[in-house]
């Protein structure tokens, strides 16, 4: 758990060696939680990578929130994944979500790669220690791995002992067709500025397996505005051409197919803010 941004997806992704959750420069890029298995020799550890923490100023913002607190009770252990920086006003509201949990603990400070100085990693963890009591404090690098082994290496240690849940194949439980959305968002947030990748969702409506391999998708993309809408389309197409492009290839990549992808644009007035239209996006 943590803040936006902090790196708790690429943080998911380079445990379980998967690109499971899409990562961004921006803010508030995870919208559900996602799940993935990390497998070692001696033991096996469910993870799951939630949406930054912050105020909602939406229905959808309150959703995501509930993903987040939600999880909170389900869990063994919580990472409280923090920029290496003194905590400021957004972390201190996680800190104090998290006062009252009865969970192991750990402060995982990462982005220790942009920190050049000891004495102010030190002083970071300082600033943590007076918040909360933390069964462990672990720097990392979630972008370039340091750490991440001395970070799993731990969490085994405050793991009960129980059955394995997922047979070793297993990295998550996620679908297909939710990864292939998520992979096109992740583009559209690449491209787009302001407040338009917030406002953009995306729906899989096709996705139809041909006898030659082929993989058939088509996805609606949806925007709160026209003007956002010419916006993500670009230039004589440029960009939703440029997006479908970079999307299909990952999609092939995740789906180890060839993949036909078209995509729609659509304006869904304040879909944020409609309880049916998040229903029907999948925010339940
Ligand atoms: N330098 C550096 N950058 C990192 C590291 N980990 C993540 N980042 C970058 O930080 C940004 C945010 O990463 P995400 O993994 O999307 O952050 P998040 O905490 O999942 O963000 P939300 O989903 O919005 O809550 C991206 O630009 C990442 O590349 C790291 O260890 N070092
Ligand atoms: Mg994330």
């Amino acid at each position: 758990m943590g803040k936006p941004n902090v790196g708790k997806s690429t943080l998911l992704n380079m445990i379980t060696g998967q690109k499971l959750a899409i990562v961004t420069s921006r803010p508030q890029t995870t919208r559900n939680r996602i799940m993935g298995v990390k497998n070692v020799d001696n033991g096996q550890i469910v993870l799951f990578d939630t949406p930054g923490i912050h105020a909602p100023l939406h229905t959808l913002g309150r959703f995501i929130l509930k993903a987040s607190l939600d999880t909170v009770s389900e869990v063994e252990l919580i990472y409280l994944v923090v920029n290496p920086t003194a905590p400021d006003e957004a972390d201190i509201s996680v800190i104090n979500m998290l006062k009252d949990a009865k969970k192991v603990l750990f402060l995982v400070i990462n982005k220790v790669d942009m920190i050049k100085d000891k004495p102010v990693l030190l002083s970071v963890i300082d600033e943590y220690r007076k918040f909360l009591n933390f069964a462990e404090i672990i720097p990392i690098s979630a972008k370039n791995g340091g750490g991440v082994d001395d970070l799993i290496k731990e969490t085994l240690h405050y793991l009960p002992e129980g059955p394995k849940y997922y047979p070793d194949e297993v990295v998550t439980d996620l679908f297909e067709r939710f990864m292939a959305s998520e992979i096109i968002r992740e583009k559209l947030m690449d491209y787009t500025h302001d407040e338009i990748p917030h406002s953009i969702a995306v729906d899989v409506v096709r996705w139809q397996e041909k006898k030659s391999g082929l993989i058939s998708i088509s996805a609606d993309i949806f925007v709160e505005k026209p003007t956002q809408k010419g916006i993500i389309i670009g230039k004589h197409g440029r960009t939703l051409k440029a997006v479908g492009t970079k999307a299909r290839k990952e999609i092939e990549d995740v789906a180890g197919a060839r993949v036909y992808l078209e995509l729609y644009v659509k304006v869904k007035k304040n879909w944020r803010k409609d309880i049916s239209a998040l229903n029907e996006l999948g925010f339940k």
